[in-house]
């Protein structure tokens, strides 16, 4: 299967349609210009604090090979770019994540979003799915678990091909064999212009692309997960809620910032400060 192409124009239904029978597909022309310049400038500032290499995903030297030893990630990105919160209000991708999520959960939230800069030299990362992250969840009821995380790699500069651009296997979101990751000659790259977005399942088999020339590849990854699984970032603590005050209730609830309500669907609510609510005003003190 060759990679889907649709422009962010196109009837919802149509990207919905794309996205379910391919995994992954690439949205053209999704986010504003001046949205991607200002995340350009301002993560690329906030790019001098941070040394490739030392991301580990938690893991130690053993999360290094995932990270790459000369890529340099980092999240918390609201906190260094305003521009951050134009991709969180983004009626296009919201429109997706609602159709691909919402019918396994009440709400959902960023699992991560982060600069990922592949550096010069940086080999192919291994292909992996989002979702393994909640492997105990995922594993065995593949593949017919439910959708419970959406991505986007949304590309900084030109993607290419040799510059890193991310690799993935259109269709391997239905394969039967959930241990199959299939080999690296059967990925093909997303190839992008600043503007467009990659969106894929979580049950994608993708990964980085080797980058081959001598600049870094600047991207940042914007996933979001079942409100009922633990995220990767932990952006609750990252923002106060003075910080928030003003944000859209997307933004807050994005953010961690409101309580989890699985309804329509059974069970409780998860979240909660006091055993309330905590945007209500018993669960505030
Ligand atoms: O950098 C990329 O293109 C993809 C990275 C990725 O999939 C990951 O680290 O989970």
């Amino acid at each position: 299967m060759t990679l889907l192409r649709v422009p962010a124009a196109a009837p919802h239904d149509l990207i919905l349609d794309a996205y379910q029978t391919a995994g992954g597909i690439v949205v053209e022309d999704i986010f504003a210009a001046k949205t991607i310049d200002a995340l350009r400038q301002d993560l690329t500032t906030a790019a001098e604090s941070f040394a490739p290499g030392v991301a580990t995903q938690g893991l130690g030297p053993g999360g290094k090979t995932f990270t790459g030893a000369n890529t340099l990630r980092f999240s918390s990105l609201g906190k260094v770019s305003e521009a951050f919160f134009d991709l969180l209000e983004n009626k296009v991708y919201a429109d997706l994540a609602d159709a691909v999520l919402l019918p396994n959960c009440g709400s959902y939230w960023i699992n991560t979003g982060q600069a990922m800069f592949i550096g010069p030299g940086e080999p192919t990362q291994m292909l992996h799915r989002d979702c393994e992250n909640w492997d105990k969840f995922c594993a065995p009821q593949w593949p017919h678990c439910p959708e419970i995380t959406i991505s986007a790699m949304i590309p900084l500069d030109e993607f290419t091909a040799d510059n890193g651009a991310t690799r993935l296997i259109p269709g391997s979101h239905t394969w039967a064999d959930f241990s199959d990751r299939g080999k690296p000659e059967m990925s093909q790259p997303a190839i992008m212009k600043p503007g467009d977005a990659l969106i894929y399942s979580g049950k994608l088999l993708h990964g980085g692309g080797a980058n081959q020339t001598s600049s870094s590849r600047r991207a940042l990854h914007l996933s979001f997960l079942a409100g009922w699984l633990v995220p990767e970032e932990s952006s609750p603590l990252d923002y106060t809620d003075d910080e928030l005050n003003g944000r859209s209730d997307r933004i807050r609830r994005l953010l961690g910032h409101s309580s989890y309500d699985p309804r329509p669907y059974a069970g409780g609510g998860l979240w909660l400060r006091h055993v309330n609510k905590i945007e209500d005003p018993a669960g505030l003190s």
